[in-house]
């Protein structure tokens, strides 16, 4: 295990963050006092900083700040909690617990996240500790789940697909588990767990007392199957199958996908693949990586902190032979892969264990009851008699993994009633879609986005209907803001909040996930953004070349074409 040294040195002050994580004693700071103060609905920006390490963001209804602002009153203050999932994966048990906690605790939805967990929003502050232990009596936690660690590991969602998928898996949340933080104060804080005997000083192997400098985050893909979209990981790990069985993993990192508007030097980044290993390195390996970026990421400037940033200051080859030098062995060469898709397998389908699993189109991930749709009622009646589990994916659908042949005729009788029977009859555009949260809860938000989505995705169907274009898959995200939850940057329409009801408009990303978009136009409505994106639809279904995806399509003609006259036009 290595030393928990921190970062070179360096003349610049660390960012304020560094401070709070060195004095926080391992995360604690002061969130026991800030949680019993009656007189206010949040807690200390400190403090505020400290629980995303627990998985917890404070926010506000940003929909109800003028009103109270009007009435001098505080913001209507409440937290978000993310749940820890390693690939996504839920048992009915759990599930029916979490269904229960969003009505009781929160604000009645449940929220599938693109990295594969379950969000609650909406959960006062007198809320969340009972949320918490709520959650512990089927040993689901959300230590880790937001924070300056590594995040939830992603990895396919259907490990009955074939043995390599429960291979993957099982790594998945081994690495889950070897990265978790390992101070005690999350069990001290929301589930009143004792102080330790004689109160030994803790110890954090794997990062340190300040931890990383950044989020990090790890995702696992087997290919043809890019679903966890592995290049905008911090650390991916590519399964190599040879004869049917795992041979290891080709491993890629530094990718990312936030930036902020008008700031060159941030800038979404594709990860680079820097060789093979076997399946018995992933930890050692991982370690060396997650302690390379610990010890030389910047601490000083958080918006230049992540990995990624890192890799292009030092360099590729510098990153590789640091941590082969941390690991103790050299990587072997990457091993050909191919990915061919990026899209949720809809529907039903039969595992290599003999069980069915029905893959459900969830849009924006909400899962919430709008007739005459009832997602939430549906899910939950789905649980109460489902002996399989739950797994979300990372295009923000779920699974309904193991069931059984007598089953199936009563999970399609359930979907049926609650109004889903079609749910996964939409277009190819609406089945390829993801928006971020952004309105009215995220805090970073410049315009909407999931409440954006659907009647933008209306205006397009339209126009596709028109050009015959309903069953293609073309893919689609949006956000309120340029971070890139949905990562918008690999979609080959990229739709990114620049003010309110204002966007950017991407094209050109590969429809595979292998290669970001561009910047189109600058600031536009989303009248304008259709107005914009139609002549290329219609041009697209008569002018593509046999097999040609929307996003090649557009990087061979819309983008590299002058365009006159230009609205606010300027180059990726
Ligand atoms: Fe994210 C911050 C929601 C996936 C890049 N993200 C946020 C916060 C917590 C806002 C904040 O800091 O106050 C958002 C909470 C909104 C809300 O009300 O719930 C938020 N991010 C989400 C989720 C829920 C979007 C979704 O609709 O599914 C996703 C939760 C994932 C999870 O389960 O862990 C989510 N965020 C992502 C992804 C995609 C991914 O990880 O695969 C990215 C791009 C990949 C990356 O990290 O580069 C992403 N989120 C960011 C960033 C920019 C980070 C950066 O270093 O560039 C921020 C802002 C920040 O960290 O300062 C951010
Ligand atoms: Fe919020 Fe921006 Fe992420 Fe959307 S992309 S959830 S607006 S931080």
């Amino acid at each position: 295990m290595s030393s928990g040294q921190q970062g070179p040195q360096t003349a610049k002050p660390l960012s304020a963050n560094e401070e709070l994580k060195g004095r926080s004693n391992f995360l604690r700071g002061t969130l026991t006092q800030d949680l019993a103060d009656p007189s206010t609905g949040a807690i200390s920006d400190d403090n505020a900083q400290l629980t995303k390490f627990h998985g917890l963001y404070l926010q506000d209804d940003r929909d109800l700040r003028g009103e109270r602002r009007k009435q001098n009153l505080e913001k209507a203050f409440m937290f978000m909690l993310r749940v820890r999932l390693p690939g996504g994966r839920c048992t009915a048990q759990q599930y029916l617990v979490l269904d229960r906690l969003a009505d009781e605790r929160g604000n009645g939805t449940l929220r599938l996240t693109t990295r594969q967990t379950f969000q609650l929003h909406g959960i006062l502050k007198g809320n969340v500790k009972p949320l918490i232990q709520g959650m512990h009596t089927v040993l689901l936690d959300s230590i880790a789940a937001c924070g300056d660690v590594n995040r939830n590991v992603m990895a396919p969602p259907n490990p009955e697909h074939s043995a390599v998928h429960q291979q993957v898996y099982e790594l998945a949340r081994a690495f889950s588990e070897f990265a978790l933080p390992r101070t005690r104060a999350y069990h001290e804080i929301w589930l009143d767990e004792e102080l330790a005997a004689g109160g030994e000083t803790e110890q954090e192997p794997l990062y340190g007392a300040t931890y990383l400098p950044r989020k990090f985050k790890t995702g696992f893909a087997i290919p043809p199957s890019n679903d966890v979209d592995l290049f905008s990981q911090d650390l991916g790990f590519i399964a190599i199958v040879a004869e049917g069985r795992l041979a290891g993993f080709n491993v890629a990192v530094g990718g990312g996908m936030g930036m902020s508007h008008g700031n060159a030097e941030t800038f979404p980044r594709l990860a680079d693949v820097i060789g093979f290993i076997s399946c018995d390195k992933v930890l050692a390996i991982g370690e060396a990586v997650i302690t390379t970026q610990r010890d030389y990421g910047d601490r000083t400037n958080r918006k230049h902190a992540r990995l990624k940033y890192t890799i292009e200051d030092r360099g590729i080859g510098w990153f590789k032979a640091e941590v082969e030098r941390r690991a103790g062995f050299a990587l072997a060469p990457a091993r050909p892969y191919q990915f061919t898709k990026i899209a949720d397998d809809y529907g039903w389908h039969r595992a290599a264990d003999g069980s069915w699993y029905f893959v459900l189109f969830v849009l924006s991930g909400r899962i919430k009851d709008t007739p005459p749709q009832r997602l939430k009622a549906a899910l939950r009646e789905i649980a109460r008699i489902h002996r399989g589990d739950f797994r979300l994916t990372p295009s923000q659908n779920i699974s309904i993994s193991g069931i059984s042949e007598a089953q199936k005729p009563l999970i399609e009788a359930i979907l049926a009633k609650h109004g889903l029977a079609d749910q996964n009859r939409q277009s190819g555009l609406r089945l390829n879609a993801l928006a971020c949260v952004a309105l009215p809860t995220c805090g970073l938000a410049l315009a909407e986005s999931e409440r954006a989505l659907p009647p933008l995705l209306e205006k397009l169907e339209h126009v596709l209907d028109e050009c015959g274009l309903r069953d293609d898959a073309i893919s689609i995200r949006m956000t309120g803001c340029p971070n890139g939850c949905s990562r918008p940057y690999l979609a080959e329409i990229g739709i990114v909040g620049r003010a309110p009801n204002k966007y950017n408009l991407y094209l050109g990303a590969k429809y595979d996930g292998t290669r970001l978009n561009r910047l189109f136009v600058e600031s536009v409505t989303p009248e304008k953004l259709v107005e914009i994106v139609t002549p290329i639809l219609r041009r697209y279904a008569l002018e593509r070349t046999p097999g040609e995806q929307f996003g090649d399509f557009c990087l061979r003609t819309v983008l590299v074409e002058p365009r006159a006259p230009a609205p606010a036009l300027s180059p990726a």
